[in-house]
């Protein structure tokens, strides 16, 4: 049974508004998020959520000679999700960046709490479609989305339910550009949620 399963890329503290490395509007995912959560988990559908993880010491790390602020180290509170993010019942929680030598930005390169990698859990549960929301556009979704397109899924990327850094102007449009020349959808929470709502219905 092959269907579509959402994941929630890095919605943390760290990257939110008040935290070390803010995206700008970065909590605006929060609510668009919460509502594609909610209509994947009555649907029936897998729901998972990775969190940026790093170790203190870290080749991604401005002082260690990477391009970041220190930001989500493995329990601070700024790598806790977001206060109002619902995660459903069940949520599978993926943990990346955790290697020290990399930057870790692919929620394939994460691995649940028993070790399993997203490509295998993905495999397990049939899923062929792979709908993403988080943070950010320009980092840790587009190398998500773009993973994914070269494991052969179809991927959605959810446009008002993902915000991006822009260390260079302009850095967002180009990589909603570059996961759209791959072959990526990009369309709005509303739209997928009333897709589910008609998936529903005909079965
Ligand atoms: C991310 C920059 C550094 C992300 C993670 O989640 O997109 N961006 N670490
Ligand atoms: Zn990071």
């Amino acid at each position: 049974m092959n269907g579509p399963a959402l994941i929630l890329v890095d919605v943390q503290n760290d990257f939110c508004p008040g935290g070390t490395l803010a995206v700008p509007d970065g909590d605006r995912v929060v609510a668009p998020l919460n509502r594609a959560a909610a209509a994947f988990a009555a649907a029936g559908l897998p729901v998972l959520a990775s969190r940026d993880w790093h170790p203190p010491h870290t080749a991604h790390f401005q002082a260690y000679g990477g391009l970041w602020p220190v930001h989500c180290v493995q329990g601070s509170a700024g790598a806790d999700f977001h206060p109002d993010l619902q995660l459903p019942a069940g949520t599978l929680l993926l943990s990346k960046g955790i290697d020290e030598r990399l930057d870790g930005y692919s929620a394939f390169d994460g691995i649940t709490a028993a070790g399993a990698t997203l490509a295998e859990v993905l495999a397990a549960q049939g899923v062929d479609h792979l709908v993403i929301g988080g943070l950010a556009t320009d980092y840790c979704v587009r190398a998500t989305a773009l993973d994914a397109r070269e494991r052969g899924l179809a991927v959605t990327v959810l446009i008002d339910a993902v915000a991006g850094v822009d260390l260079q102007p302009g850095d967002s449009d180009r990589a909603l550009a570059a996961m759209h020349r791959a072959g990526t959808r990009l369309c709005t929470t509303d739209e997928v949620v009333a897709e589910l709502a008609r998936r529903g219905t005909a079965t």
